[in-house]
Order: C-alpha cells, then sequence, then structure tokens
C-alpha cells in the first residue's frame, strides 16, 4: 500500500456478484437504464447478478441494505427515475433515496452505486438513458464494478 503507484479498481467484473435494485415508476425510463445495466454486465464480463423490482425510488434503499447485509453481493446498483412533477412531492422521493442509498452504503460497507436519475422532464430522463446522454445504467454498473474492485483491495481497519 505504502508504494506511489495509484489505486483504482479495474473494470474487470470476472469473479464479481452484482445486486440490481431498480424502481418500476417511470418504467418508460427504468426499462431502459436495466438495459444498459445489461450491457454493462456483459460488456465487462461480471460473473454473476440478481435483479430485485421495487415500486419506486422511495423503497430502493430497504431492499438495497437488505441485500448488502446479506454477503452475498460485491455492489448493489441502485437504478430509478425521478421526475419532477406539479407539487415537490419528487424532491423528497430523490432526496430520500440518494441518503437512504448513501447510508447503506458507509453503514455496510458495500458500494451501493446511485443508479437513480433527477430531472425536470421526461425527456431529459431519457436523454440519460440511451438517449443523447449516455445511458446512466451502463455507467452504473461500471462504477459498482471498480468500487467493488477498489474494495477487495485496500486494507480492513
Ligand atoms: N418514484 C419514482 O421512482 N420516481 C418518481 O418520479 C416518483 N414521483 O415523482 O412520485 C416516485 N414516487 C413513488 C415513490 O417512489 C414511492 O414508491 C411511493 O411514494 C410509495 O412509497
Amino acid at each position: 500500500m505504502a508504494d506511489k503507484t495509484p489505486h483504482e479498481g479495474q473494470r474487470d467484473g470476472s469473479g464479481l456478484c452484482l445486486a440490481i435494485v431498480v424502481s418500476r415508476f417511470n418504467d418508460f425510463v427504468t426499462e431502459k437504464l436495466l438495459a444498459g445495466a445489461q450491457e454493462a454486465l456483459r460488456r465487462h464480463a461480471v460473473s454473476q447478478h440478481d435483479v430485485f423490482w421495487v415500486p419506486g425510488s422511495f423503497e430502493i434503499p430497504l431492499v438495497a441494505k437488505r441485500l448488502a447485509e446479506s454477503g452475498r453481493y460485491h455492489a448493489i446498483v441502485c437504478l430509478g427515475a425521478v421526475i419532477r412533477h406539479e407539487t415537490d412531492h419528487h424532491l423528497y422521493v430523490a432526496g430520500q433515496a440518494a441518503q437512504g442509498i448513501q447510508r447503506t452504503a458507509l453503514d455496510t460497507g458495500v458500494p451501493c452505486i446511485f443508479g437513480v436519475l433527477t430531472c425536470d422532464t421526461e425527456e431529459q430522463a431519457l436523454e440519460r438513458a440511451g438517449g443523447k446522454r449516455g445511458n446512466k445504467g451502463f455507467e452504473a454498473v461500471e462504477s459498482a464494478v471498480r468500487m467493488a474492485n477498489l474494495l477487495r483491495g485496500l486494507p480492513k481497519d
């Protein structure tokens, strides 16, 4: 650890088992995020994965926490799409999803990746789910693989 070589998790997913928690709300977007995630799982040769659907982004943290605590997964990929509506309901959903996902990672030590879109419009969300701004589901799996590999090489205490 004391050498000068920078440490960065590699994108090789062999030997890794990932969980994907994906929200049903706005599934015209989240189905596309999941497709991007599955493409990244193949591209980076992730050995095993399981997919878990939840009703909305607000429900992601509880399921992510249970999966992280199971000890079965090297990382949890959380996918959702929060889109602004007339009231401020979306702000509570997005804020609690973000906080809960981060808290789960910090409490369990298992990387939990925030692949929840927070957008003003459906168009913005679709642009980020396989449109002109890429696919955040694909990027979330890449982050999960890198974080899982990085953490595997870090000292425990
Ligand atoms: N859930 C989302 O994933 N995206 C949203 O945009 C959204 N909005 O805006 O309401 C949303 N709401 C549902 C929420 O996640 C819960 O499923 C619901 O409140 C029940 O707990």
